[in-house]
């Protein structure tokens, strides 16, 4: 039985579409926290975080323009940092709801924290692995790897105050398909892990989430799941920034999250990129809730 706390990073600003800080509200009146307390006794709902919601470049002549809304997605994710830690210091269970993907930078400042050697599993399209240098759009929502594995824009590598919360050895991602020719060099030349879609088909879901955890387990005290949405076939999740075809089925990765709870080894999660502004029926906002029961069955 888990402790778990809730918290909402309402972030839309690692991005360009409006609509994923919506997400922690929708997904709660779906139905989260109560469906939570069905399996668990201990369920706090921490509510959301504020941040500033203004789009805010800085002048032209600066070079931290090259990053889109910089100084409130830095705000954001200290703010979602200082959060999670005393979450995980609580000695609970930090579920955080996003928000675009450049909250996952706080989130790991906060675990990371508590860790000598967090794993982090990253599900999703794409590898989140740019900096400013090899970045094609300056969103952060492309950033929150790199700059956690002590890559990119200084503000962003130092949230929370210390750099490099993860190393590359304890990263596996699953079910990349859209990985841009920097973020591929970045995979390379540091030596990520990491499962494509396509790996997925050939070998199954089972195989892939069995290799992982192997792969984690005995080198890491705990593992973070950074889940993006993104990850699930667009047929499954359209409610999201930026759909790519060739995804990985709902029904399999609820195996995938099945699979998690029996080995019973993450210790933080969050879910990101739900733009309730561009789903249909709700079929997103109801997969990230399946997932995530899949994953807090125990
Ligand atoms: C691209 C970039 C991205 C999500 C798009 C896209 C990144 N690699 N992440 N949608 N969730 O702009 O850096
Ligand atoms: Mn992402
Ligand atoms: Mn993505
Ligand atoms: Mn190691």
């Amino acid at each position: 039985m888990k402790k778990i706390t809730v918290v909402g990073a309402p972030m839309w600003l690692g991005q360009s579409v409006f609509g994923t800080q919506l997400a922690p509200a929708v997904i709660r009146s779906a139905g989260l926290i109560q469906s939570l307390q069905l399996r668990h006794t201990d369920v706090i709902d921490s509510g959301d975080l504020e941040f500033k919601s203004e789009e805010n470049y800085c002048s032209v002549d600066d070079i931290r323009c090259k990053i889109k809304n910089l100084n409130p997605v830095w705000e954001g994710v200290e703010l979602l940092a200082s959060r999670v830690s005393e979450i995980v210091a609580e000695g609970r269970f930090p579920l955080i709801l996003g928000g675009d993907h450049s909250i996952a930078i706080g989130s790991l400042a906060g675990v990371a924290k508590h860790y000598r050697n967090l794993g982090v599993i990253w599900y999703d399209a794409h590898a989140d692995s740019n900096t400013m240098a090899t970045s094609p759009s300056g969103n952060v929502q492309g950033m929150p790897l790199a700059a956690s594995l002590g890559a990119g824009q200084s503000e962003l590598v130092k949230v929370g105050g210390y750099r490099n919360k993860i190393k590359a050895e304890h990263v596996v991602l699953i079910g990349v398909r859209d990985i841009d020719a920097g973020e591929q060099e970045f995979i390379e030349r540091n030596q990520i892990k990491q499962f494509t879609s396509e790996d997925v088909f050939r070998i199954g879901i089972h195989n892939v989430i069995e290799e992982a955890v192997s792969y984690l387990a005995t080198q890491c005290d705990g593992i973070h799941l950074s889940f993006d949405l993104d990850v699930l076939d667009p047929s499954d999740a359209p409610g999201v920034g930026t759909p790519v075809a060739g995804g990985i089925s709902l029904k399999e990765n609820i195996e995938a999250m099945n699979l998690l709870a029996k080995h019973n080894i993450i210790t933080s999660a969050e879910f990101v990129e739900v733009n309730p502004l561009v789903d249909r029926d709700g079929k997103t906002v109801k997969a990230a809730i399946a997932l995530i029961e899949a994953l807090l069955t125990n």
